[in-house]
């Protein structure tokens, strides 16, 4: 931790400070050559339209064909050098990949959800879309996604998550955790006055037993319930307790960081299922874009690390799926290989009973034959 405490306050804070003095020579001389442009120049109009957020498209050697262009007016468009800003063009910590455990409730399940992805899967369309390659742990599989491992119980207490993550998160080490928890602690009414201490605790342990992990702490979803649980209020209260934590963690110099999830464009009463305590499919969306929205501050805050590597974890966890219908195309052929050698068993083991019983017969014909040869009988019938 005091490594990563010196490491935060001579590398970030020192670069934080020559950056932000380099941003205002470079904004002022650009405001400079801009005058004398507009002072000696007409205005290309290709250049107007060119600069901006589509600076990364630059397939033709810096030029965007018409076809493209979405304000396409005909000739290939010149593009400026645009503005790169991780975590809108470019990967996070130059495409670092990212191991993240979702730790949570229902809420993190996806549970109302249409597809039980929940966030996690806007959270990892997002992440891979800008070149960060991504893999979900944890000991159980929710969702109809590929890379859908999470730890998340539904009803879970943070304290009851603590002591589950306690038996994954070190054999797991994941670099990012998305931890959303305290619902289940109002709405059971759980010593709601000592939540952060239990919370603390919790950051604390993950930070432990994942060193290079970075924890984004996500604030309780608001609450319209009250016929069961009536949380509406005490979702208020371990908000404040954990907007005030994270000051502490702030101080502490922890890599944490906030998600927002009741801020002017957070979850609002609207965006709950009919229980009114998760998030509708749009809340879901919603979700997702504010933790992606905390993923990148921590990525300029220089909080993402390499996760250390485990045997068996892969950095995409659709790879590490790829296998799956070969398995399951073995175990079936596995199992219809068992059906046919048990059916055959059987038809071998009715064999041997008839030849049993068979010669059991010829015995007792030939002994029955053996009196009728004294007797001038017959011979039975089909022995020859
Ligand atoms: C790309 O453009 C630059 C500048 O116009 C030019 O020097 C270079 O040869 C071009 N490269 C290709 C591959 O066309
Ligand atoms: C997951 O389920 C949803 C809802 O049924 C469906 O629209 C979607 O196509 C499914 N995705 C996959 C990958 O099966
Ligand atoms: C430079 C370029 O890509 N020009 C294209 C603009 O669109 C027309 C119609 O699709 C094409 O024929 C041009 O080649």
């Amino acid at each position: 931790m005091k490594a990563f405490i010196d490491n935060v306050s001579q590398t970030s804070y020192v670069s934080a400070i020559v950056a932000r003095k380099r941003l205002l020579f470079g904004v002022s001389l650009v405001f400079l050559i801009l005058i004398a442009i507009s002072l000696t120049e007409t205005e290309d109009p290709n250049w107007t339209h060119g600069s901006g957020r589509f600076s990364h498209i630059t397939a033709h050697n810096g030029t965007l064909g018409n076809s493209t262009f979405p304000y396409g007016s005909g000739g290939p468009m010149r593009m400026g050098a645009g503005y790169q800003r991780p975590g809108y063009e470019r990967p996070l910590a130059n495409g670092l990949p990212l191991r993240i455990m979702a730790i949570g409730a229902s809420t993190t399940r996806g549970d109302e959800g249409f597809d039980n992805n929940g966030f996690r899967r806007p959270v990892r369309d997002y992440l891979t879309s800008i070149g960060n390659p991504v893999n979900f742990v944890g000991p159980h599989r929710v969702g109809n996604m590929t890379d859908n491992d999470i730890e998340a119980w539904p009803g879970a207490r943070t304290e009851v998550m603590h002591h589950r993550a306690e038996h994954s998160l070190p054999f797991m080490k994941p670099n990012l955790v998305l931890a959303n928890l305290g619902s289940n602690d109002c709405f059971q009414n759980f010593d709601i006055p000592n939540f952060y201490k239990r919370y603390y605790r919790f950051v604390e342990y993950v930070l432990e037993a994942s060193p290079r992990a970075t924890l984004i702490m996500g604030t309780l979803l608001p609450t319209t319930e009250t016929k069961r649980f009536n949380a509406g209020a005490r979702v208020v209260e371990v908000n404040k307790q954990l907007r005030r934590l994270y000051k502490i963690f702030q101080k502490e110099k922890r890599p944490v960081v906030l998600a927002e999830m009741m801020g002017p464009d957070g979850i609002h009463p609207e965006n709950l299922g009919p229980d009114l305590m998760h998030p509708n499919d749009a809340g879901y969306e919603m979700m997702g874009r504010i933790i992606v929205q905390a993923i990148i501050e921590a990525d300029a805050k220089g909080f993402l690390r390499p996760a250390e590597p485990v045997y068996g974890i892969l950095q995409d966890g659709n790879l590490e799926r790829q296998d799956d219908a070969y398995k399951a195309w073995a175990e079936a052929k596995r199992l219809e290989e068992a059906a046919t050698k048990e059916e055959e068993e059987a038809a071998v083991a009715g064999m041997e009973a008839e030849l049993k019983k068979y010669m059991a017969e010829i015995q007792a014909h030939e002994q029955q034959s053996a009196l009728a040869a004294r007797s001038d009988d017959p011979p039975p019938p089909g022995l020859a």
